[in-house]
């Protein structure tokens, strides 16, 4: 009786407020979203003097990520299904022929692109993409070419993971680790399939650079288990690194609403998607009752509400001294509203504890998708925009001369940097040695 009552009473309620949103549209939520201005741009951060922010080149559609190249330049994917080159700040006008056909409804199309380990002898580059499998359907996969005069050859599949209806985690991210195995993430967000070890969805695999399953891999030889799964019960990754100081992986995922968080892999482990998470789903209620469970890997950051996390580096460079060791992560969007995208700072003690966060660049309200650092030792952005853009963060007292991509020996030739060749004002906090005087 009581459950009845109270639904006769919150069904209209419901209704009305269901009516009233609809009466007020989606186009009332969120910011609007300026197109991004020429540049460049200076900021003032917490802990690095002043920054400049720079935009490199424009007129990318949907850019989803960098590599860079020993050679100097980096490969770029765009979305809709192109792979550019940007050299010396130029964009190439030609893309890269021979990318496999994408299927792009919904986040899908081409997204990450990582180049072999020994890319100078072999050309081998690396792409996840979603795959058109037929009935309209598309599997995240990922294909191996050989980069030859401006063309892939010899493309072909390492993987292609399970297809499901819709258009719900299709995303891929790929990197090689410090064991040069392959490592790649397949989106999960697909019912339970993030849990199901004989599904490959919801998963990081792990690979030898052909595509073949490395004989010690956490669930080889046991019944009922994929041998490529290294780790399983993540939502969609679009975030995946080798730790450039602790040799480890890392991992980012989106929640739903909240429960974005930072994972460190460890063999066989499960990251407990969909079974826990401190996020709510879309509709208000918590995905589960604790966030937390025995024998689940519990993440070492944890976003509420959700800033839609997108691309990861950590800083080790010398242009921000204050910032090295500091990991940097994108943001499509905070708190699903539109306009909100930005970049955001973690500092973690020697113990690897979070103990602050700094977000940036909120003023230019792009969604950045990636953020890699640079072999000068700049910060890359691209924003994901249909006009996206590769954008550079540099110290804000860079000559203005030496702003164009130029070797680092030159800048330095000019002016002289680093922590000992320049004084840091106002108390020099930052990196690690200092942070316990604070
Ligand atoms: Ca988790």
């Amino acid at each position: 009786m009581k459950v009845e009552r109270s639904a006769r009473v919150i069904g209209p309620l419901l209704l009305a407020l269901l009516a009233a949103g609809h009466a007020h549209g989606q186009a009332a939520i969120g910011l609007p979203g300026p197109p991004l201005g020429t540049g460049p741009w200076t900021f003032d951060t917490a802990e690095q003097d002043r920054i400049r922010v720079t935009v490199v080149t424009r007129g990318l559609s949907h850019p989803w990520a960098i590599a860079f190249l020993p050679e100097g330049g980096m490969l770029v994917t765009e979305r809709p299904g192109r792979l550019r080159v940007v050299r010396d700040g130029v964009l190439d006008p030609e893309p890269i022929a021979g990318v496999p056909e994408v299927r792009t409804d919904g986040n899908g199309g081409l997204m990450d692109v990582a180049i072999h380990p020994r890319f100078a002898d072999n050309g081998l580059v690396y792409l996840t993409y979603t795959k058109p499998v037929g009935d309209g359907r598309g599997a995240p996969a990922l294909a191996r070419g050989r980069l030859e005069a401006g063309a892939l050859t010899d493309l072909r599949d390492l993987v292609v993971t399970d297809a499901f209806e819709g258009n719900s985690g299709l995303n891929g991210r790929v990197a090689f680790g410090s064991d040069g195995k392959l490592y790649m993430s397949t989106g999960g967000r697909v019912g339970e399939a993030a849990q199901d070890p004989m599904s490959l969805r919801g998963k990081v695999l792990r690979l030898n650079d052909d595509g073949t399953v490395p004989p010690d891999n956490p669930f080889v030889g046991r019944e009922g288990y994929r041998p490529e799964i290294y780790t399983l019960g993540h939502r969609n990754t679009l975030g995946l690194i080798l730790h450039p100081e602790t040799g480890e992986l890392w991992q980012h995922e989106n929640g739903p609403y909240g429960g974005d968080e930072i994972n460190i892999l460890v063999p066989g482990g499960n990251y407990g998607w969909p079974v826990v998470s401190f996020g709510r789903d879309y509709a208000g209620p918590r995905v589960s009752e604790h966030p937390t469970r025995e024998g689940m890997e519990s993440p070492l950051v944890v976003w509420l509400p959700a800033i839609a996390a997108a691309g990861m580096a950590v800083y080790t460079g010398d242009r921000f001294p204050a910032w090295r060791g500091n990991v940097f992560v994108g943001s499509l969007r905070e708190g699903r509203i539109p306009g909100t995208g930005h970049l955001q700072r973690i500092v973690f003690n020697e113990s690897m504890e979070e103990v602050r966060r700094e977000s940036m660049l909120r003023e230019l309200r792009q969604r950045i998708r990636e953020v890699r650092q640079g072999p000068d030792g700049f910060l890359y952005l691209l924003t994901d925009e249909d006009d996206g853009a590769l954008l550079r963060i540099e110290p804000a007292s860079l000559p203005s001369g030496d702003r164009e991509a130029r070797p680092a020996a030159s800048v330095d030739g000019v002016m002289p940097r680093g922590p000992t060749a320049r004084p840091h004002p106002e108390g020099s906090r930052g990196s690690h040695d200092t942070e316990d005087e604070r």
